[in-house]
């Protein structure tokens, strides 16, 4: 915990000096042999200092993944007032007590933005609901990393009380000082350094990588702290659920028609798979991830050049194919990985197809 140029390591400098109590046993965990003890309970903080103990990542991706984690907590409080926005009043509209409402998504992003900036973790930022490239604060023009996110994803649900999530990917800067240059932002995802969502479902949870495993944990929503729940988690090599929207089906190609119908139907001696489709991106994928299955938003066929997808690459097709593959499952466009797509604008789109392996392998040879 040397470098503490900006004070943008404090946080770290805490988590690494308090060591928290044991969640069930109320002992204070020890300080494990180079930093490999993970178990189920384990706070979240406690696991990074592990994390940095054992190298596996620094002190600013801690921090910058810290300033992550605070707006999450407010957002899943906010999640589960939703419902009192009927009462209080509606987006750019006051509510009974003459403030100010925003809409969910737009509130989400600002707490981001503003927890991001105050640390100087980052040295840009990215936002599915910010056209362009957000600039960091002072302090934060001579950080290491930048970060996409998607606020509130699967927004639409918000007003039927369905599950949505926060997603976020994490790059290491190239340009030398200063405000990340928009080549910083322009990556393939094969370089995110972390990423992960938030899941603001029954229960709130994390889930994230660094390359280091799939890791997730759950907000005890009394001491408003991330517990571990699963560590190292791997998806099956094969699932029973496909997840899609099917009234597209019509937009699709005819390999993606032939794969969706062979799972809806079954045969060779298969049962037919079960169709799951919350609609809420980060609700059908962790869903998948622990169950298995493939998740399909197929682009829609042009007159000319590739098909069209409706899914962001770098803060919501990216991120998941990271996390996929640490946990053994697969991500294509249909015409190669999507680890492997260059960006071509921060807000570039892409068909998916993610999900177990052996699924994704079957979907991709209905191209041969
Ligand atoms: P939403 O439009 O509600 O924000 O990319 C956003 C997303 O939701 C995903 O979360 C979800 O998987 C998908 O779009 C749903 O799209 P369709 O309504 O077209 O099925």
């Amino acid at each position: 915990m040397a470098d503490d140029r900006n004070g943008r390591y404090a946080l770290a400098l805490t988590i690494a000096t308090v060591r928290p109590l044991d969640y069930r046993s109320g002992r204070a965990h020890r300080a494990p042999r180079g930093g490999t003890m993970r178990e189920k309970g384990q706070s979240l903080q406690s696991h990074l200092v592990d994390e940095v103990t054992a190298k596996r990542i620094d002190e600013g991706l801690v921090t910058l993944l810290m300033d992550l984690v605070r707006p999450a907590n407010e957002i899943s409080v906010e999640v589960n007032r939703a419902g009192l926005v009927e009462i209080l009043g509606f987006a750019g509209q006051q509510n009974v007590h003459g403030e100010d409402v925003k809409k969910l998504d737009v509130f989400a992003d600002g707490l981001l933005v503003a927890s991001l900036r105050e640390t100087g973790a980052a040295c840009g930022m990215a936002s599915e609901e910010q056209e362009d490239i957000i600039a960091p604060s002072k302090r934060g023009e001579g950080a290491k990393y930048l970060v996409f996110f998607d606020p509130l994803d699967g927004s639409s649900n918000i007003d039927v009380n369905v599950s949505i999530g926060t997603i976020f990917a994490i790059y290491r800067r190239k340009s030398p000082a200063g405000p990340a240059s928009k080549d910083d932002f322009l990556r393939k995802g094969v370089e995110q350094v972390a990423a992960g969502y938030f899941l603001y479902g029954t229960s709130t949870m994390l889930v994230y990588t660094t390359g280091h495993g799939v890791h997730a944990f759950t907000l005890d929503p009394q001491m408003r702290e991330f517990r571990a729940s699963q560590f190292d988690i791997v998806t099956p090599a094969r699932g029973a659920i496909y997840s899609c929207n099917e009234g597209n089906s019509s937009k699709w190609d005819a390999a993606t028609r032939g794969y969706v119908e062979s799972v809806r139907t079954g045969g060779k001696g298969r049962k037919p798979y079960t169709s799951r489709y919350v609609g809420s991106f980060v609700a059908d994928f962790h869903r998948n991830l622990l169950k298995g299955g493939i998740f399909l938003y197929p682009g829609e066929v042009q007159a000319s050049g590739p098909p069209k997808g409706k899914l962001r690459l770098m803060y919501e097709a990216n991120p998941m194919a990271m996390i996929v593959e640490q946990a053994g499952g697969l991500a294509t466009d249909g015409r190669g990985r999507i680890l492997d797509i260059q960006c071509l604008d921060v807000h570039h789109r892409t068909p998916l197809v993610i999900g177990s392996k052996e699924d994704v392998e079957e979907y991709l040879s209905f191209y041969k």
